[in-house]
């Protein structure tokens, strides 16, 4: 007997390992040692002496069993909200337009300054509930509401208290480069140089795991992209990019140039795009929330990604202008309604490609041995019922690290 194995038996386990459609294993179990998988597979291969080791023992009734669930892209911290300028948009104005008049994200980050740091967590923290209550057990968190020194540390050091004090695994990324603010009203070379000064001190404080920018024609240039990422790469941080969102920037190349983890958004991603991400093995993070939010029309070019071998994940994109959904399930569904993902692609989106967005893809995002024992017990028999339910939340139990979080054991 091993005091903290535990083994979950009679489930339906999606695993996500490649080579059959969702790794799928009828009659699986699960063998839980401490906050690690020891053991994944049908259970009537479970060698006797390790099912003998475990003093726990849980059926699950044939219940459907997923990796835990992946949102690889949030910006989770910020001040305020913005229903007014959802309001106008529904009127008639466009995003950049509001953008381009002083309001968007340079409004949140004026209610983000003002806002205490426990008004932050707490918001937040409210926020990661909502996400975790349907089976998240990872997220990212962007900065970019702070646009200065001493306001983007402070987000990203509310993302890393998350971290700390909900079962959660937090990985933060600076987005300082998200928009130019007030001070620095027409000197958008400078505030990038500032930037890119302030980035040493946040990764000493360990506040940063990887560096991201919104390239585009409201955002920053490609040569200002650039010398961020070259900022990062001196620190040996890994780049993200919001890339080709409003329109082709040739992002995307860039960031690819970068051995990027990701490009997200890639509305207007062309051909020459999607084969530097293939060379790059870089991921296509879809936002189907920010698509539907903004009553976006165009699509990502998901065929050519497909063609290209691109790992395609899907986020939530949470943010209080162009996506304040908090559900990663309706991502799913959207997913395979706007975009045509299979039920199958999406899930994938949620975990092994999501993890890979993040660099933890040897942690997390399967069901497999050796990885951490993250993982959703669902009120599902079969896996496409995942992106297909919607407004309803089927999720039972939750295990992160071991631990149960949600369910008859929490
Ligand atoms: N693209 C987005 O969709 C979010 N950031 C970005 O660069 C929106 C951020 C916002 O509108 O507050
Ligand atoms: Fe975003």
């Amino acid at each position: 007997m091993s005091a903290h194995r535990t083994l979950y038996r009679q489930a339906r386990l999606a695993t996500m390992q490649p080579g059959s459609a969702w790794g799928l294993i009828d009659d699986g179990a699960l063998l839980v040692e401490g906050d690690t998988l020891l053991w994944v597979g049908p259970e009537a291969e479970l060698p006797a002496e390790l099912a003998r080791s475990a003093p726990r023992d849980v059926k699950l009734d044939g219940a459907l069993v997923t990796p835990g669930l992946i949102d690889c892209h949030t910006h989770l911290v910020y001040g305020g909200h913005r229903a007014t300028e959802f309001e106008l948009r529904l009127q008639g104005a466009s995003y950049d337009q509001i953008a381009r008049a002083g309001g968007g994200i340079r409004s949140t980050v004026s209610a983000t300054r003002v806002a205490t740091d426990g008004q932050l967590f707490n918001s937040a923290a409210d926020r990661a509930a909502a996400l975790m209550n349907e089976g998240v057990t990872v997220i990212e968190v962007k900065s970019g509401y702070g646009l200065s020194a001493e306001h983007e540390a402070r987000c990203l050091r509310v993302a890393r208290r998350l971290g700390r004090e909900l079962p959660l695994t937090v990985r933060t990324t600076s987005l300082a480069a998200h928009a130019l603010p007030h001070e620095f009203a027409g000197r958008p070379d400078d505030y990038i140089e500032a930037a890119c000064a302030w980035l040493p001190q946040l990764h000493a404080e360990g506040l940063v795991d990887a560096v991201d920018a919104f390239c585009d024609e409201i955002g920053f240039t490609p040569a200002q992209t650039r010398r961020m990422f070259e900022a990062a790469a001196r620190l040996g941080l890994p780049v993200k990019l919001h890339a080709e969102q409003l329109s082709n920037q040739h992002g995307a190349a860039l960031a690819a140039e970068f051995n990027a983890l990701s490009c997200d958004h890639l509305e207007h991603l062309d051909g020459d795009g999607v084969a530097a991400m293939a060379h790059a093995g870089t991921v296509a993070v879809l936002l189907p929330g920010a698509f539907y939010f903004l009553r976006e029309t165009r699509l990502p070019p998901i065929a050519a990604l497909r063609a290209a071998g691109v790992p395609i994940a899907i986020a939530s994109d949470h943010n209080p202008g162009s996506a304040p959904g908090l559900s990663l399930l309706l991502m799913l569904n959207m997913a395979c309604t706007f975009f045509r993902l299979t039920p199958e692609e999406a899930l994938r989106g949620v975990t092994v490609h999501a993890a890979r967005a993040l660099g933890l893809q040897h942690s997390h995002g399967q069901l497999k041995a050796g990885l951490q024992a993250d993982f959703v017990v669902w009120d599902l028999a079969a896996p496409n019922e995942l992106a297909y339910w919607f407004g309803r939340n089927p999720c039972q139990r939750v295990l992160r690290a071991g631990i149960e979080i949600l369910g008859p054991d929490a």
